[in-house]
């Protein structure tokens, strides 16, 4: 295990080009906005004014209207499809910064989460550590308090407690079922521009990634968005994709409960505001849940009608609290249950993106069946945080069993435990960290 922990700061070294992380080496050469909330924890166990650093280099691509864009990206970098070009975000929009150049969709809002528990673990700490945390907090404090505000407004226009995603991207769990039905609906147009893809050309396994027809739609989205000017109100008026996103919207709930402890803190006098957006969502995410299944599920914004699959995001009560007791156990007894976590087959007790036991399960399919140890490391964070500390214990052991290959990869065929996507990937080297200290 130390072994494996020494093997984490070097790659997240290795993957640092000074104030950014990249995401993965090859395959992600950029920074992501939740791989970066992931990855600053990680970095708060070996350099805290390092992990400050990654988020401040976030927040240098925030727009103007508060949203954090899913990429910066690191301008001498070329090789990621699609790239700043493509995006063209300060060419159709004054929102979005000339420089850096960022990509016009955002991720789960994990950030909050992300700072109050680098500020813990400075605070643990003491000393310089803890002194530098104090300082960079107040400006910190203020980017959040941005992009909380645009979510709540500009993606949750009705007050409904869910937010509204225009791209499966957005949910960063990018080809999962979740989505297959309103991706069903998208017709790619004739002018959408020619393009060559990267990322089959380092992951030469074509079934471990997004097909062809995927990546048609998932280009197509960018040329509506861009039509609409990267302009909330006409997007959601235009967009061929819109949905809720119930996973997001639980983190957006917990990340809520973390900014307005960080603002009774500071004395900002922001946390009413703050509570009752956590409510407000925490609602939102409880009026999802399906009573067939015991899972949260999304919606399909064009059809009004939930999107009913059996994926990891269905766990989203747990991330954001609110259930009473019997209801919390349920949660927990089926997450460990032979549909999930328990399933015979797993060469891991963790959870697979997508239940092996629904149709839609494919083993190497990116999201659609893999196990991922950057969300297996949340769920175990999010269960202690609910005090269920047992289930959190059994999740971490599985977790840590996983990672001891020492590969830090992307995902893992969660049948036969090989390693999937791409390896020295940030956010698992991060996991590692966290889940080992
Ligand atoms: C598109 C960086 C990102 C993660 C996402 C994951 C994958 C990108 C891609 O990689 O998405 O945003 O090109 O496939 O799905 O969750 O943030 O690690």
């Amino acid at each position: 295990m130390s072994q494996l922990a020494a093997r984490a700061g070097y790659v997240l070294r290795g993957n640092s080009s000074g104030t950014m992380t990249k995401a993965a080496p090859d395959l992600y050469p950029h920074q992501w906005s939740w791989d970066a909330a992931f990855v600053s924890v990680g970095l708060a166990h070996v350099d805290i004014p390092r992990a400050c650093a990654e988020l401040d280099a976030l927040f240098a691509g925030q727009w103007r209207t508060g949203m954090v864009p899913h990429i910066v990206f690191d301008p001498e970098e070329r090789g990621y499809f699609p790239g700043p070009d493509r995006w063209a975000c300060a060419e159709h929009t004054q929102d979005a910064p000339v420089m850096p150049p960022t990509s016009g969709l955002c991720q789960p809002a994990v950030h909050a989460l992300a700072v109050e528990r680098i500020d813990r673990i400075a605070a643990r700490r003491g000393g310089d550590d803890a002194a530098t945390v104090t300082r960079w907090l107040p400006q910190a404090y203020e980017h959040l308090l941005a992009w909380h505000r645009y979510l709540a407004h500009g993606r949750d226009p009705t007050g409904s407690g869910l937010l509204t995603i225009y791209h499966g991207w957005e949910s960063g769990m990018d080809n999962s079922p979740r989505w297959d039905a309103v991706y069903d609906r998208i017709r790619v147009g004739p002018d959408l521009p020619a393009y060559e893809r990267r990322d089959t050309t380092v992951v030469s396994d074509v079934d471990q990634r997004p097909t062809d027809a995927e990546y048609d739609r998932y280009l197509w989205i960018v040329e509506e968005l861009k039509r609409a000017d990267y302009d909330d109100a006409r997007v959601q008026a235009t967009v061929s994709f819109l949905a809720t996103d119930v996973f997001a919207s639980a983190v957006f709930a917990a990340a809520n409960d973390a900014l307005a402890r960080l603002a009774d803190r500071l004395g900002t006098g922001d946390g009413p505001e703050l509570r009752a957006y956590a409510e407000r969502f925490r609602r939102g995410v409880a009026a999802s849940i399906d009573p067939e299944t015991g899972l949260a599920l999304d919606t399909d914004l064009r059809t009004r009608e939930w999107l009913r699959v059996q994926t990891l995001a269905g766990f989203a009560p747990l991330v954001c609290g609110g259930l009473d007791p019997p209801q919390l156990r349920r949660m927990v007894q089926l997450l460990e249950s032979p549909r999930w976590s328990g399933h015979p087959r797993l060469r891991w007790a963790v959870l697979p993106s997508t239940s092996p036991a629904s149709p839609d399960f494919r083993p190497r399919a990116y999201w659609r069946g893999p196990s991922w140890p950057v969300l297996n490391w949340f769920f175990v964070w999010m269960l202690n945080a609910s005090g269920e500390r047992e289930a959190a214990a059994r999740l971490r052991r599985g977790t840590l069993d996983q990672l001891a290959d020492g590969s830090l990869s992307e995902y893992y065929e969660p049948f036969t435990g090989e390693a999937l996507g791409s390896t020295d990937q940030s956010w698992t080297a991060a996991a590692a960290l966290d889940l080992l200290a």
